[in-house]
């Protein structure tokens, strides 16, 4: 599952990134400093099991700070898109085809207004963030409808009438490569009311209905309305969050002040826990007066007024609202919840919710355990659960294998 940052030049893209991962990305003022798509790892929180069982857990693949536990996501700076990267301006292809791995969009951007469609600064507040908005969703509708209308069209059109393959089904093998599912395609076809329409008889208008039903679907978008902290910024979101259309969907965020918490944390001076609202000073570490004047900011002008930067809401958002995935955490030993090394609650993964238990076991523990599998267990039931039990939020469970 990944997880694409988009959005123009100097939105804040790997500033977000850093502040997400603090993996080093390069950060600059002026267009296209990131060349090509950047990875890095981001954390997505729930509340740790480990308290509701009373146990210190140990964690692996995973983090705990404060009874919270951080389970990794994998992120992808995809750079600056401007507005005809789908005709593929400012190496537009090139940055779109990064995006076909993403299952869900992050779009980062200036709420501030203080740059221009391509990037270049200009007075705070002169641009509307909202055409920002509505350009990124247009150019991934388009970038869809090109693929599915690209050169050998009237090829495709003769082929599927001849072999009479179902109308879905071919939709879908032209499509695969951007990560589109079969249940994607016939989602977009009932949603765009295409059931009954020949391929062969769609008019433009029909194919940009269904583009925009698969965008939807297949590349859903969080807008992170990030510079919150800067003049105008409040303004324009709040304007924004009001509209139906974007409602829910828009997180308040300063991807800088999230990267400087984090940075002084690391620096040992605060104790901060990634997306909280709220930190606290070490009586014993040396701080200066220029590090004293940009806490005090980010506590009055961030933390204090949207509880938190908003980094963590949006990946969070994205994870469990958008895609709706779930913590769930298998064990070797149901009583002790230690796994063979006798590590507790070592391990959490990230699924579909409804993830039928057989599916988990062989794509995240192992497939010669998913073939000799007998039962599992429900660890806070004691309860025998079938291959085909669909996984629900924050299970334990146990896999009971011939292996
Ligand atoms: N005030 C403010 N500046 C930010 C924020 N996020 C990023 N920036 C600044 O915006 C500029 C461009 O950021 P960058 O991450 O390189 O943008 P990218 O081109 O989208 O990757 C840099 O000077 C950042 O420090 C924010 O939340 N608040
Ligand atoms: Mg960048």
């Amino acid at each position: 599952m990944l997880i694409g940052l988009v959005g123009k030049p100097s939105a804040g893209k790997s500033t977000f990134l850093n502040a997400a991962t603090m993996a080093g990305a390069k950060t600059g003022d002026y267009p296209f400093t990131t060349i090509k798509a950047n990875p890095g790892k981001g954390f997505v929180r729930r509340p740790c099991v480990s308290r509701e069982f009373d146990v210190e857990p140990d964690p692996n693949n995973s983090l705990v700070k404060s009874g919270i536990r951080f389970c990794p996501v994998d992120l992808l700076d995809v750079a600056g898109l401007v507005p005809g990267a789908h005709e593929g301006k400012g190496m537009g292809n090139q940055f779109l085809n990064d995006l076909s791995r993403a299952d869900v969009l992050l779009h980062i951007v200036d709420i501030s207004g203080s740059l221009n469609e391509k990037g270049e600064k200009v007075d705070p507040g002169s641009h509307d963030p909202l055409k920002d908005i509505a350009f990124l969703e247009r150019e991934i509708v388009y970038w869809i409808k090109q693929i599915i209308e690209r050169e050998d069209w009237a090829r495709f059109i003769r082929t599927q009438k001849q072999q009479k393959t179902p109308m879905a089904r071919a939709l879908h093998e032209r499509l695969t490569g951007i990560g589109i599912t079969l249940q994607h395609v016939h989602q977009a076809l009932q949603k765009a009311s295409l059931l009954d329409r020949q391929v062969s008889d769609w008019d433009d208008k029909e194919k940009l209905a269904f583009a925009t039903q698969l965008q939807a679907l297949s590349k859903p978008i969080v807008i992170v309305a990030n510079k919150i902290d800067k003049d105008k910024g409040k303004e324009n979101f709040e304007r924004i969050s009001k509209m139906p259309e974007y409602q829910g969907r828009i997180f308040p965020t300063s991807a800088l002040a999230e990267y400087y918490l984090r940075s002084y944390a690391e620096k040992g001076i605060i104790e901060y826990v990634p997306g909280n609202g709220e930190f606290a000073i070490n009586e014993s570490a040396k701080i200066s007066s220029k590090e004293t004047a940009i806490l005090a900011r980010m506590k009055e002008e961030i933390l204090d007024v949207y509880g938190s930067t908003g980094v963590q809401d949006a990946l969070e958002k994205a994870i469990f609202d958008v895609l709706d995935y779930i913590f769930v955490y298998p064990v070797y030993d149901a009583n002790k919840l230690e796994d063979h090394d006798g590590r507790v609650l070592p391990d959490v993964f990230l699924v579909k919710r409804g993830t039928k238990l057989i599916d988990f076991v062989a794509s995240k523990i192992h497939g010669d355990i998913a073939e000799a599998f007998i039962h599992g267990i429900n660890v806070r039931t004691k309860r025998r659960l079938s291959e085909d039990y669909p996984l629900e939020a924050d299970d334990v469970v146990k896999i009971v294998s011939a292996k």
